[in-house]
């Protein structure tokens, strides 16, 4: 089997200011996570039915788990391997994917992530003769997608799920567009595939404007893809962006496409398996459930589209990204998600221009950023501290799922859940602060609503935990350290026998 090597050189801190992430594709950034310690061969045999999903929960029940990288599948007849827990719960993997330095804090990481969503660099094409996908092409009869270990990860999946790391594009017939979408894929046969898009998804509403068209749907989809076309897939864009720009500007240089084989799509250059393929109206098969990311089993089964594969592209002995859905900290969607949502809820709050708002996090444990958000505050007036919880319950990047709103002072970190406790249960007078949304939006996903049709229907719950803003001034000091004696403790700190720096505090007494 083929081997991937990572050339010897020290841990990769990338710098701040540096435009372009330091990879090319799937194996370059596995060979950088590697050297930073980041990665766990496993070499021994493992099944892809269940087991390898039981190893990645396993492994994963901690939040500093490495990526995992399966070798050898048992019965596979394609040489492929199997990356897991690419991303995880690690913001040092988000920040190797995205040129960041790993050390730096998730408020840190927030406030970066912000600058670089923000830059969009159109896709570039490359000739097909120079695109590593395809080292192998296959048509027709040639193909057989059952050779590839296509997991099955939950006891209670529907089937076996070649498509969860994945990503795929469609186009809108009316402008062009192409959307990157991440969508679950069943595997029903040699040449057909499930696509599951929930209602509203853009790749949903591109096929559908095809079929009303009276013309079938073409689709590309890559399973084995670098983390920031996988990040980029799972995120909402306005229906109208190409997710292909904001990766480009994430990684400071165009996403290198190559022409198709049969579709007039393009296919991702650096892809290690592609298929291409067109849906067509009415042909449906039964697909799901899927183990969710919320920690239980979505939608019930029922009839789906499926992909009628007309060509594959792959590397030799490729490798496939997969994404476990689980609780936290074992879901593929954690740091990565909980961090880029957060730096979105922040530039929608900047856009819509209230003062004030400090810093804001979506913590990963609520159903993996969904469920919760803090956001801290500089209190500027009376009802201010209303005002940011309504406005941060219904902005676009908050407003779906989430049922937590927390606010909170301006020294309170909101990404230290200690600090946010503290505040709730200090600040914070339940039969005073806490507002209920009703009627807002939510998502079949979330269990706690019966029957299934009340579903979509969400509330949220705002909860002030700022200091009462009518008492401000008689509001009892905070108990800090003198600024003086902080530093000079921190000076002796060694000499005190503690090891490593000493802690960073911000504010201290006046
Ligand atoms: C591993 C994983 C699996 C997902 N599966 C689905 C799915 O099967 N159907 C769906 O509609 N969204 C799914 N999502 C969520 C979408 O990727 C997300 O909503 C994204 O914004 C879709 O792209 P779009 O906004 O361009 O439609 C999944 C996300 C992840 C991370
Ligand atoms: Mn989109």
């Amino acid at each position: 089997m083929e081997q991937i090597v990572a050339p010897p050189s020290p841990p990769v801190a990338p710098s701040k200011d540096a435009p372009q992430v330091s990879w090319r594709d799937l194996r370059e950034w596995i060979a950088l996570i590697e050297r930073n310690g980041e990665l766990q061969r496993i070499g021994n045999p493992v099944d892809a039915d269940e087991e390898l999903a039981a190893i990645t929960y396993m492994a994963t029940r901690g939040e500093t788990a490495p990526a995992l990288l399966f070798e050898n599948l048992t019965g596979d007849r394609s040489g492929s391997k199997v990356l897991a827990n690419m991303l995880g719960s690690s913001k040092e993997r988000y920040a190797l994917a995205v040129g960041l330095d790993p050390d730096l804090s998730i408020a840190e990481m927030i406030a970066e992530s912000r600058t670089i969503m923000n830059r969009k660099i159109a896709p570039v094409r490359i000739p097909k003769s120079k695109a590593p996908v395809n080292e192998v092409v296959l048509r027709g009869d040639d193909i057989d997608l059952t050779a590839f270990p296509a997991p099955k990860f939950w006891p209670g999946d529907g089937g076996r799920y070649i498509g969860t790391g994945d990503i795929t594009l469609t186009a809108s017939p009316d402008t062009g567009r192409i959307n990157v979408g991440c969508y679950r894929q069943m595997l029903h046969g040699p040449r057909r595939v499930g696509l599951y898009c929930s209602p509203g998804k853009h790749g949903g509403l591109d096929r559908d404007a095809w079929w009303k068209r009276g013309e079938p749907c073409e689709v590309v989809a890559a399973y084995g893809v670098d983390p920031v076309l996988f990040m980029l897939a799972a995120q909402v864009f306005g229906s109208k962006e190409s997710e292909f720009d904001v990766a480009g500007g994430m990684m400071g240089r165009g996403i290198e496409l190559t022409e198709a084989e049969f579709v007039s799509l393009p296919i991702p250059a650096n892809a290690e398996l592609v298929i291409e393929g067109v849906l067509h109206q009415g042909d449906v098969a039964m697909e799901g459930p899927l183990g969710e990311f919320t920690g239980y089993y979505g939608r019930e089964r029922g009839p789906q589209p499926v992909i009628e594969v007309k060509a594959v592209h792959h590397r030799k002995s490729p490798i496939l990204t997969a994404a476990l859905m689980a609780k936290y900290p074992s879901c593929e969607i954690g740091a990565y998600y909980a961090i880029m949502r957060s730096a979105r809820i922040l530039d929608d709050l900047e856009r819509i221009g209230v003062p004030g708002v400090v810093g804001a996090y979506g913590h990963p444990a609520a159903a993996s950023g969904w469920g919760i958000v803090v956001v801290s505050m500089e209190q500027q007036y009376a009802g201010h501290a209303a005002q940011v919880l309504a406005l941060t319950a219904q902005c676009p990047a908050a407003a779906y799922y989430t049922k937590w709103i927390i606010a909170v002072d301006e020294d309170v970190d909101p990404t230290d859940w200690n600090e946010v406790m503290w505040a709730l249960s200090t600040r914070c007078h339940p039969s005073e602060d806490i507002d209920i949304l009703k009627k807002t939006w939510s998502t079949g996903l979330d269990p706690s609503q019966f029957e299934m049709e009340r579903r979509p229907y969400g509330s949220k719950a705002l909860i002030d935990a700022c200091k009462p803003h009518r008492h401000l001034k008689s509001f009892p000091a905070t108990t800090l350290l003198r600024r003086e004696v902080y530093d000079r403790v921190s000076e002796r700190w060694a000499e005190l026998g503690f090891s490593g720096e000493p802690p960073r505090l911000t504010k201290f007494h006046e």
